[in-house]
């Protein structure tokens, strides 16, 4: 930790502590934690000061660098080693290469803007500089590869989670969609490295609209962003240390547990459920009522001849106004 770092790990958002303590904990001087929370601010940290009562963190600065991150993380290991860089083709592509490199589990990457980023199956993610969040956390679950896919409905969850703690209600759309008012506000890309009998690495890829207000003509009608809905902005790093909580939380959850609590998590989140939709998947395009969800994020979707079908990847519409 460097001493920013330090001091910041001090503060606290709900309570003021001492400009003494402070000072004690960091061996330095009334005088010169004056002069540092000063500094601190000229970085855009919003610090109350009252006489006899010390400092308060009442707000970050929207910078996503490791110590502004650090001051809001709740985790245990997941964004414990942080990286932040200011333009990258893809955040997925440094998190895997850093992994391969030997990153820790829960290492996070993130960037302000991505000139390449990536949806599923070759599609792009519109991912403009410095108002939204790219993160990419390399994971390493125990697991057979096979039993790896529920991780995309644990990310879902969290991101739902997430939002929902900055006031916005999303529905979760499978496979890895997350929306509001049917517009998509976050979207998933895990990506796996293993063998037959083993996980090297996961990526678990989160893009999340956050302080966009205008999208480009061709998401204008499906692309929404958490200031568009709520109609206020929100401190990236504050969002990012609520996501990092929650993507850890229900890691945990699924490799002690099992798919089945993530998969009921995800369901509350779900609106789509007894609706009619349309499934493409490959080639084959299928109709009927979707039905529930297999623990493995399977899709169970029931025919109008009356069979089910699991669909196990592929993507999905809805009819009008069943989002
Ligand atoms: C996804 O793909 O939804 C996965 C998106 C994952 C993005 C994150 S950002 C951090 C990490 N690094 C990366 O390079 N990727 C991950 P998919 O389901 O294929 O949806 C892609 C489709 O969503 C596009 O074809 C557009 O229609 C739409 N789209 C693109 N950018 C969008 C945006 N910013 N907001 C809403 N919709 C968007």
């Amino acid at each position: 930790m460097d001493s920013d770092e330090r001091l910041l790990a001090l503060l606290r958002a709900d309570e003021f502590v001492s400009g003494e303590a402070i000072a004690g904990a960091l061996g330095i001087s009334r005088a010169a934690v004056a002069k540092r929370v000063g500094e601190l601010r000229k970085r855009g940290f919003d610090i109350a000061a009252a006489p006899r009562r010390g400092y308060r963190l009442d707000a970050l600065p929207d910078a996503l660098s490791a110590d502004v991150v650090a001051a809001r993380l709740t985790t245990a290991w997941l964004g414990r080693a942080w990286r932040h860089l200011a333009r990258v083709e893809s955040t997925n592509d440094e998190a895997a290469t850093w992994a391969r490199a030997g990153a820790p589990a829960g290492a996070v990457v993130v960037a302000d803007e991505q000139t390449l980023g990536r949806g599923r199956l070759g599609r792009r993610w519109h991912s403009p500089p410095g108002a939204s969040l790219y993160l990419s956390a390399v994971l390493r679950p125990p697991l057979a590869p096979h039993r790896v896919p529920p991780l995309t409905l644990a990310a879902g969850v969290a991101v739902a989670e997430a939002l929902v703690q900055f006031d916005v209600a999303p529905a979760l759309k499978w496979p890895n969609d997350v929306l509001v008012d049917g517009k998509k506000i976050a979207g998933i890309l895990t990506e796996m490295s293993a063998d037959l009998d083993r996980v090297h690495h996961v990526v678990s890829g989160i893009g999340v609209n956050l302080n966009v207000r205008a999208f480009p003509e061709e998401l204008a009608a499906i692309a929404t962003s958490v200031a568009i809905v709520r109609g206020t902005t929100v401190a990236r790093a504050e969002f990012a240390a609520a996501l990092c909580a929650r993507l850890e939380h229900w890691h945990d959850r699924f490799v002690a547990d099992g798919a089945a609590p993530v998969a009921a998590a995800w369901r509350q989140h779900a609106r789509f459920f007894g609706k009619r939709v349309q499934v493409t998947a490959g080639r084959d395009r299928m109709e009927g009522v979707a039905e529930d969800l297999d623990e493995d994020g399977a899709l169970r979707l029931r025919l109008d001849d009356g069979r089910t079908l699991r669909v196990v990847a592929g993507e999905l519409a809805i009819a009008a106004d069943a989002t």
